[in-house]
């Protein structure tokens, strides 16, 4: 494998799992895979009903496959693309977090630092009307999708020129034009949401007969893995063979909860083939080894195949939101995931393989420096939304005592206040 990118990342081995005494997961013998310690066993289901379901295909093995050892896994364009998508992540949530302490921005603002490798990885294989939900750490997913940075700075600021007009805030990046389904606050809710653009995809192609081979790639973290939604939605898309990727970012955490200690099993990747589909554990610290799991899972999404679960090993370089101190995480474990930025790795590869010099990438984080800037001072310029906004797309009653048969707020009506009702 062409990269020069550093070893892996055992999942195992946190202070926190070693004061808890849990017992060691057993490993499969490390593989070569992509770097990953652990390798996908081709399990072929031998039940009954295994008649119904196409075998379950390790996609590390398609990539085995393909790829010579001895070639670039990259173009100098697309290395360069994949430089600037995720220096521009890395840059807005670094100035995110100097507006948010300066009170630009209200409510919870969650992070994505350390973690670009993912989305960049992904989203950059897409195509506009390929569809992407992502969860409350969401702003750089919307970025990589292509929705602009001022539209973003904007939602952040709760600016009228935001791509939800200001009513969505930092955990609800949403645009129609991008395909950009939402970020959601709540975990596991954008997963639904996801398996149902899957399904009409899936819908358009086969009923309607529409020339559509649209995917969806649908990102959460390891602890939304714990919540049932996930596994209603990765039976349904197996099933139905829909086209999707479910796309774990196991970043060791959920908020102070270790993953070790709250999952029965912390190896997610399994949970596909458990399902009828794939699953692959991924080094996400490494751009280009998400990009070739990735690419295989879109493939076999598209061509109808169905749906891939990837979990991708990560870090989040600082706390859960900005309002976290981030004091629970122990310090060797930071300094040994800051040791393996994405960024600095990208770099390293792209230079040592002559595929760009350091004033070309320099170019680029100046170019993206300003866009930030620019986009921190377009959202600051901007209006707040208008009054009249407020109550815009709410069909609950704002009054909270319903609406009658004559379609009046019930509390409007005379006789309300004669019951015990008190308004
Ligand atoms: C349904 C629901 N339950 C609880 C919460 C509170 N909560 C917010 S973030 C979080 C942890 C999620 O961790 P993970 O899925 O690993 O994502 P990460 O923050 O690490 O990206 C929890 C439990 C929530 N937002 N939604
Ligand atoms: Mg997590």
């Amino acid at each position: 494998m062409a990269t020069a990118f550093s070893a892996t990342l055992p999942l195992h081995g946190s202070s926190q799992e070693n004061r808890l005494l849990l017992p060691p997961t057993r490993l499969p013998p490390p593989s070569s895979f992509l770097g990953s310690t652990r390798s996908l066993p081709i399990r072929r289901l031998n039940h009954a009903h295994a008649a119904r379901r196409s075998p379950v295909v390790a996609v590390q093995e398609i990539v085995k496959e393909k790829k010579p050892t001895n070639s670039l896994l990259i173009t100098k364009e697309e290395g360069l693309v994949l430089y600037e998508d995720m220096i521009l992540g890395r840059s807005f949530e670094d100035m995110c977090a100097q507006m948010y302490y300066r009170g630009k921005m209200f409510g919870f603002v969650h992070l994505y630092n350390g973690q670009e490798a993912v989305s960049t990885g992904f989203i950059k294989l897409l195509t506009k009307s390929d569809s992407v939900v992502s969860t409350y750490r969401d702003h750089v997913h919307a970025l990589s999708k292509g929705v602009s940075a001022r539209a973003v700075m904007s939602e952040l600021f709760g600016k009228v020129t935001g791509c939800c007009r200001g009513q969505g805030g930092s955990m609800h990046m949403f645009s129609k034009e991008h395909n950009m389904l939402g970020g959601f606050a709540f975990i596991g809710e954008g997963i639904p949401v996801a398996t149902g653009a899957a399904f009409t995809s899936k819908y358009k192609r086969e009923v309607l007969k529409q020339d559509c081979d649209d995917v969806t790639v649908a990102f959460f973290g390891d602890g939304t893995c714990n919540n049932g939604q996930f596994y209603e939605c990765l039976n349904m898309a197996a099933l139905y063979k829909l086209p999707i990727i479910f796309v774990v970012e196991n970043n060791l955490w959920a908020i102070g909860m270790s993953h070790l200690r709250s999952t029965s099993d912390p190896e997610i990747w399994k949970k596909g083939p458990a399902f009828g589909m794939p699953g692959v554990h991924v080094d996400g610290m490494d751009v280009l080894k998400v990009r070739e799991v990735a690419k295989e899972a879109v493939t076999r999404a598209r061509r109808g195949e169905g749906p891939t679960l990837v979990e991708c090993e990560t870090y989040r370089f600082r706390g859960h939101s900005l309002a976290d101190p981030d004091e629970l995480r122990d310090a060797a474990e930071k300094a040994k995931y800051a040791a393996r930025d994405p960024i600095t790795a990208l770099k390293k590869y792209l230079i040592e393989n002559k595929l760009a010099n350091e004033g070309e990438l320099k170019t680029i984080e100046k170019k993206i420096d300003d866009l930030v800037e620019e986009a921190v001072e377009f959202a600051d310029a901007s209006p707040q939304p208008g009054r009249s906004q407020l109550l815009e797309n709410v069909f609950a009653d704002p009054k909270g005592f319903g609406i009658g048969p004559d379609g009046r707020y019930r509390c409007e009506d005379p006789k309300f206040t004669e019951g015990t009702a008190q308004v």
